[in-house]
C-alpha cells in the first residue's frame, strides 16, 4: 500500500496518523501537488493528496474516503462498525477537514500579492474558522464523535485541523481562546503518531 502526500496537508496528515494508529504498513511518497513536475494528477484527477494505491491497484480519495477504506482492512478500528454510532464520528471528521479548507484557502490567499488579495473572501473563511472552532469545543464537552476513551477519525481529524492552525495560523492562538479543546488537544499531540507527522518548518 503506498500512500502518496505532502508533508504540511492535514488531510494527508490524518491518513499518515490512521495508518500509524491502526498499526498497517505502508510506503510513503512524497509529491507537492503545486510543483511543475508532480505525478498527483496521475493518481487523483483532482490532483489533490492524499491519494491512497492499495494493494490491489485500486487508488483511493479523497481522505474521508481513504479513512473508510483502511476500515476494511483491518487493524485498531477508528470508527465505530456500527453505522448509526458512525455518524458523529465522520461528522466531527467533516467539520475538522472543513476548518481546514476554510484556512488552506485563507493561507493560499494570503500567499497572492496584497493588491490581488481579496479582503472579504479571506474574512468570510476566518469566520468560519471561528465559527467551526467553537462548534469542535461544543461537541468535546457533549463527547459527541470525538474525546472519547480510544482514538477515533474524529480525534485524528480534529487534531490535524488544529496541528494546521499551530502550522500556519500560530497567530490566531486558538489554545487562548479555546481553553477545554487546548486541553485535550495536548495529551492526543504527544502521541507517537502526531510527534512522528509534524509538519516540517515553514
Ligand atoms: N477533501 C480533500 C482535500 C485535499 C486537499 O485539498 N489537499 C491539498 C493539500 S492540503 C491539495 O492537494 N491541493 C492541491 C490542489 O488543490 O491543487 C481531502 O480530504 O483529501
Amino acid at each position: 500500500m503506498k500512500l502518496v502526500v505532502s508533508l504540511t496537508s492535514p488531510y494527508a496528515r490524518k491518513i499518515r496518523i490512521a495508518l500509524a494508529e491502526k498499526g498497517l504498513p505502508f510506503t510513503l511518497e512524497v509529491d507537492i501537488p503545486w510543483l511543475p513536475d508532480t505525478s498527483v494528477p496521475s493518481y487523483n484527477p483532482l490532483g489533490k493528496v492524499p491519494a491512497l494505491v492499495s494493494d490491489d491497484g485500486e487508488v483511493w480519495y479523497d481522505s474521508p474516503v481513504i479513512a473508510l477504506y483502511l476500515e476494511t482492512l483491518g487493524g485498531v478500528p477508528l470508527m465505530p462498525a456500527e453505522r448509526v454510532a458512525c455518524l458523529p464520528v465522520r461528522q466531527t471528521e467533516a467539520l475538522a477537514d472543513g476548518i481546514s479548507d476554510a484556512a488552506v484557502a485563507v493561507f493560499l490567499e494570503s500567499r497572492r500579492p496584497p493588491e490581488q488579495q481579496d479582503a472579504a473572501s479571506i474574512e468570510r473563511q476566518l469566520t468560519k474558522i471561528h465559527r467551526g472552532l467553537a462548534a469542535l469545543e461544543e461537541r468535546l464537552v457533549q463527547r459527541k464523535g470525538f474525546g472519547g476513551i480510544t482514538i477515533n477519525i474524529g480525534d485524528i481529524a480534529v487534531g490535524c485541523t488544529l496541528g494546521y492552525l499551530d502550522f500556519r495560523f500560530a497567530h490566531l492562538h486558538w489554545r487562548s481562546t479555546h481553553a477545554t479543546l487546548a486541553a485535550w488537544a495536548a495529551d492526543l499531540m504527544a502521541r507517537p503518531s502526531f510527534v512522528d507527522t509534524t509538519p516540517p518548518p515553514a
